[in-house]
């Protein structure tokens, strides 16, 4: 990424002294420009996800000539995203996008920033709907949840024991594809013969994840296949299975640059297909909305819409919540299917 330096927690504070960001390990410089300053907070670090997301949302704030400021926490928790969140009311910055790792826990800092005057959006991971102007979804949770039901279903044969792989028990986004598989499970027939045997958290980290998949692999013999709702869980359970003496597949979020390893057909792949929207359009789509939020083209409300020209299907329109009408949404759009036969092209992509 353009203008990105990597520093040391000595630096950081120093850069904190000076009032430049410095939360996680990546800081840019956030000397405030014309179209202002924009900052992106991501769940976490080592998380090539997140880089992506980032790497879109950097690009397009740069060239509406704004300045960009990129956090990646140390660990997926709140508190880390609240100290961030502190620094960056008293740098002044113009707008703050959002992974959120908890639902309720940022609301008080994100209403202080509200206060301060910055705009506050969320994207792929929401807080509470009063802590935020709007919310870049990445695909709508039912379809999430289908698509990760039946891809189990499609991989076990339609019938055994399945378990899931999930990040923290605090994160929105995980839990809701949870709860919206879960209600799928029970309310559908075709899923009757499936059995949910547990519910893993590797705390989107490469070695919990990890850990977590020998558990199972461990403590359920007649284990079929396991879920992933996590891109970091994903290609630390492909690796880990990949390396055990098991039939058992693998499948749910992950990015085909990670995954192309992995992913195959024969016995010994561990992931017959995975699937994912694209991360850095994600990424894009949260700068294009604030910056429209900070020039006052849009509000934030159902009705209005966000042009985002990098992203093909752009405007996006902001549309209210079903459980929530006081409440919006942007949906990017729909996910993508990573097989043996396209998974490398998409390698390049994300
Ligand atoms: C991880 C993060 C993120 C999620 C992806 C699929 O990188 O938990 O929030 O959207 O996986």
């Amino acid at each position: 990424m353009k203008n990105q330096k990597t520093i040391s927690f000595a630096a950081a504070a120093a850069l904190l002294f000076t009032g430049i960001s410095a939360g996680g390990v990546i800081v840019q410089g956030a000397e405030t420009q014309e179209a202002g300053t924009y900052a992106f907070i991501s769940k976490s670090m080592d998380n090539p996800y997140n880089f992506a997301m980032a790497e879109g949302f950097q690009e397009v704030i740069e060239e509406a000539g704004g300045e960009c400021v990129v956090n990646h926490p140390l660990n997926p928790y709140a508190d880390d995203q609240i100290t961030i969140i502190d620094s960056l009311i008293s740098q002044h910055v113009d707008a703050i996008a959002i992974a959120a790792n908890d639902e309720t826990r940022l609301t008080e800092s994100l209403n202080e920033a509200k206060a301060a005057g910055i705009q506050i959006i969320t994207l792929d991971s929401d807080t509470d709907h009063s802590a935020r102007t709007t919310f870049c979804n990445q695909a709508d949770t039912e379809l999430i949840a289908q698509t990760m039901m039946d891809a189990v279903y499609d991989i076990s044969g339609g019938e055994g024991e399945y378990a899931i792989l999930s990040t923290t028990t605090y994160a929105t986004n995980q839990n809701a594809w949870l709860e919206a598989m879960q209600n799928l499970a029970a309310s559908d027939d075709k899923y009757s013969s499936l059995t949910l045997v547990d519910i893993a958290y590797g705390e989107d980290k490469a070695e919990e994840s990890s850990e977590k998949t020998q558990d199972l692999l461990e403590a359920h013999p007649d284990l079929k296949v396991i879920c992933a709702l996590t891109s970091s869980g994903i290609t630390a359970a492909a690796k880990t299975i990949s390396e055990a003496e098991t039939s058992v597949k693998i499948t749910g979020l992950g990015m085909p640059s990670e995954l192309e390893a992995y992913i195959g057909t024969g016995e010994d792949a561990p992931c017959p297909y995975a699937y994912l929207w694209n991360p850095k359009d994600l990424g894009r789509l949260a700068a294009s909305a604030c910056l429209s939020l900070v020039s006052g083209e849009i509000t934030g409300q159902a009705g209005e819409s966000v042009e985002a020209d990098s992203i093909e299907g752009s405007p996006f329109e902001i549309t209210a919540l079903p459980d929530d009408p006081e409440a919006t949404e942007i949906l990017l759009g729909s996910m993508t299917c990573f097989t043996p036969d396209n998974v490398s092209q998409w390698a390049e992509v994300f």
